[in-house]
């Protein structure tokens, strides 16, 4: 399968007011790429449609909730073209958004629709990183813990149906951004058999200030959140045995909010295929042998044999 991830562009980014029509029309020349090289799949960034928003105070009520999308986001008229124009290629997208439940709730999200159109996976946040309450004298805020409730759909992983070996099609897990960083997501998906982890991301260059507007924190340059990237990415798929297509927002959002970048593709060797060069819009994109996943899953990482579920309680009660 031809399997992708995107960063979005540096001068071109994604700003405060950049019109939907300006994204969708970016995404689609994106899927052009897609679909001329025979990709099968194309994986997006978290929160693809709009700027990282959580990181602007909004009060509570219409002037935050024009950020979400309620109902099937395929349906979201603004969006259509672009689930139309992946349908018509049959290309199968993973892509992030925040929705609005018919209960009023927020929710960090991510679905994927297979190559005819069909949401077959809708899978929500879990750990969200940042503050409930806004920072004083910060340059920029990280409300995700203020805009959205905490996943509640656990980690499902799913068949992805009409490619692949014949067996209902590859074992497909969805992850967004800071689940990266955490062991656990990574297990559970690896615990299902998932072939494939998809996941999106916006991650800033700094993350922390003091009360002066400085930032202190160790990531505080791109090569070293870079760095705690890949690891995350590498390690992870390694252990699970399982390729991993994660796809970054970047570029300086409004000309002041820099995002890292860094999109990849990494085999369940914990190798990295491809990686993106630029901070623009960019597609990459490799072959996949999903037999590759089952030499380690019968030997080092063969859970069943050598996994001691018995010893790690402490993992669930603290
Ligand atoms: N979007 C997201 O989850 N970003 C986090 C950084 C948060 S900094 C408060 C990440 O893990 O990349």
């Amino acid at each position: 399968y031809g399997l992708c991830g995107f960063p979005m562009k540096t001068v071109g980014r994604i700003d405060i007011d950049t019109p939907y029509e300006e994204v969708i029309e970016r995404m689609i020349k994106l899927l052009d790429e897609a679909h001329a090289n025979g990709v099968k799949l194309v994986n997006f960034p978290e929160l693809t449609f709009t700027t990282f928003f959580p990181r602007y105070v909004f009060p509570f009520g219409p002037e935050l909730d024009k950020w979400y999308q309620s109902g099937e986001v395929t349906e979201f008229d603004p969006f259509k073209p672009f689930f139309e124009k992946a349908k018509e290629y049959e290309i199968a997208v993973c892509v992030g958004y925040a929705e609005l439940t018919e209960e009023k709730e927020h929710f960090n999200t991510s679905v994927f629709v297979d190559q005819k159109g069909n949401s077959i996976n809708k899978y929500r946040k879990m750990h969200l990183p940042g503050d409930k309450e806004p920072l004083e004298n910060v340059p920029w805020q990280h409300l995700e813990k203020r805009y959205f409730l905490e996943g509640n759909y656990n980690w499902t992983a799913f068949r992805w149906p009409g490619t692949g070996t014949g067996n209902g099609g590859p074992v497909v897990g969805q992850l967004i951004c800071n689940d990266r960083r955490w062991a656990e997501s990574w297990r559970i998906l690896g615990l299902q058999g998932a072939e494939i982890v998809c996941i999106g991301f916006n991650t800033p260059v700094s993350n922390k200030a003091d009360s002066d507007g400085q930032m202190v924190n160790a990531d505080a340059n791109e090569e070293m959140a870079s760095f705690h990237n890949d690891i995350c990415l590498q390690y992870n798929s390694y252990n699970n045995c399982c390729y991993s297509l994660c796809s970054a927002r970047t570029g300086v959002d409004d000309g002041k909010y820099s995002l890292i970048g860094g999109s990849t593709i990494v085999d369940p060797e914990g190798v990295i295929l491809a990686k993106t060069k630029t901070h623009d819009d960019e597609l990459i994109w490799t072959e996949v042998d999903l037999d590759r996943c089952y030499p380690p899953r019968g030997r080092i990482f063969n859970f069943e044999r050598h996994r001691r579920p018995d010893q790690y309680k402490r993992i669930v009660e603290q």
